[in-house]
């Protein structure tokens, strides 16, 4: 019989016959007698084997040469005696071991907690055995199902946009090809043609999570050249400011889920308590940080820019110290540094209705009120230099009345190695992808 659960049930089992499965975790082999610490995804427990091959002229005990070959990671499974005793660290329980079955040997494990995050990630599944990495992707589930929660709630549709596309989504830089019968295919940097289709669908309000690809060639903490993109679109917004009022609500709903579900799990494991954000959350038009930023000793090196990663820390630290608050909206982005779909200000053409969502030091969303005006929106496009047969497609979508609209796109993988204050994407994405890595 196999019992796949240990400590949370076992810790309400009065003592007496159970039986446990999980994976070696540590082995302790004293004369006297073995511990084993056992482990499967809901937790530890401890198995004991007093041995009965001390004395002198004792029969040879076949557990106990079984358990002295042990090695970490094997998968076993133990019928025994559950005793409850608060002398025992690992909740107060001992397994005392009957009868010992090694269903699958592991080799010697080739990581270990404190190995490269590259030897880690050659080694996925083993690293993700750990008990924070388990964490890691029951919190991305949870935030993830609170976000669709609060969709469903609102009456927003969820779509499946393809992957293969003829054109870019974003811009021409990044772009990955794929040879695609006798033409070439371009892998969406994002779903953003398509979510904005939805609304001259009369969808109203859409949202997707799905991978996006960007062929950038960096190694930082915050890129990957695949992620899950969490991407929202909504009609009839009067500006940027509706899309940011939806964005902070679901963060809201989203952490809301996690401190109430893991709280306890990530300030065990993680140290951290999470804090449910307030709303509004502070909005700083984007010219004003960077103000704010150079009176505290850094510009961003070119004037005409997007904040710097170091920017982005610096007023993350700034609205911290002012409003108490992990995120920060900046707000109206230059023309120069947006790309065409972004509405532009009625009254200064040089800046649009958009966004940047910064949490923690690091942006992790893009958002914007989009130009739905078909005239305007080929102005546009030209102005930026591209040529409008290139997108003949998209611009399709506006020539037969679309609604007013905005949306945003947001990094997964940001969120959750933000809040759980990882070094990097590569620890909280499943299987990470980047220029040098495609394997496992
Ligand atoms: P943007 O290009 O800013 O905007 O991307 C939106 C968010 O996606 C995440 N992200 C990435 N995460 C990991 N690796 C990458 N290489 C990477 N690139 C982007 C970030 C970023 O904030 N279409 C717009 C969104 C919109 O306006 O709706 C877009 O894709 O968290």
């Amino acid at each position: 019989m196999t019992i796949r659960t240990l400590v949370k049930n076992l810790a309400a089992a009065p003592d007496g016959p159970v039986s446990v499965s999980g994976w070696v975790e540590t082995v302790r082999d004293q004369k006297k007698v073995q511990f084993v610490v056992l482990r499967d995804e809901s937790g530890a427990v401890q198995l004991v084997h007093p041995r009965t091959d001390t004395e002198e002229g004792s029969q040879p005990d076949a557990t106990a040469a079984t358990i002295s070959a042990l090695t970490t990671g094997s998968f076993l499974t133990v019928a025994g005696e559950l005793k409850h005793d608060e002398r025992v660290k690992l909740g107060g329980l001992e397994v005392k071991i009957g009868e010992l079955e090694v269903a699958a040997t592991a080799l010697d494990l080739p990581i270990a907690e404190d190995s490269s995050v590259d030897k880690r990630l050659d080694y996925r599944w083993i690293d993700l055995r750990r008990p924070e990495m388990n964490l890691l992707f029951r919190v991305q589930t949870t935030f993830l199902h609170a976000l669709r929660n609060w969709w469903v709630e609102h009456d927003f549709i969820e779509i499946q946009t393809p992957k293969l596309m003829s054109s870019p989504s974003e811009s021409r830089a990044e772009l990955f090809q794929v040879p695609y019968f006798e033409t070439t295919a371009y892998l969406a940097q994002s779903p953003q043609h398509f979510k904005q289709m939805a609304q001259a669908a009369g969808f109203g309000g859409v949202f997707e999570v799905g991978p996006a690809f960007r062929a950038d060639p960096s190694f930082t903490s915050r890129h990957a050249t695949e992620f899950v993109s969490v991407d929202a679109e909504m009609s009839w917004v009067d500006s940027h400011e509706d899309v940011m009022a939806m964005h902070e609500q679901l963060l809201v709903a989203g952490f809301t889920a996690i401190k109430q579900k893991h709280g306890d799990e990530i300030e065990a494991l993680f140290g951290l308590e999470v804090t449910v954000p307030t709303t509004p959350f502070p909005r700083i038009p984007l010219a004003e940080a960077k103000s704010i930023v150079a009176e505290r000793g850094y510009e961003i090196p070119r004037a005409d820019a997007d904040m710097d990663p170091e920017g982005e820390r610096r007023i993350s630290e700034y609205v911290k110290e002012q409003y108490g608050h992990e995120f920060v909206f900046l707000t109206d982005y230059a023309t120069s540094i947006r790309p065409y779909y972004h509405m532009r200000h009625g009254d200064d053409p040089g800046l649009t209705n958009s966004y940047d969502l910064v949490f923690n030091g690091v942006e992790i969303s893009t958002g914007a009120q989009r130009e739905h005006r078909i005239d305007v929106l080929v102005e546009q496009a030209k102005d930026k230099g591209l040529n409008p047969d290139e997108i003949g497609v998209y611009l399709d979508f506006f020539r037969y009345g679309v609604p007013p609209h905005g949306g945003f796109g947001m990094g997964l993988s940001r969120v959750i190695m933000l809040l759980l204050h990882q070094p990097s994407i590569r620890e909280v994405t499943y299987l990470f992808r980047g220029p040098n890595r495609l394997e496992p």
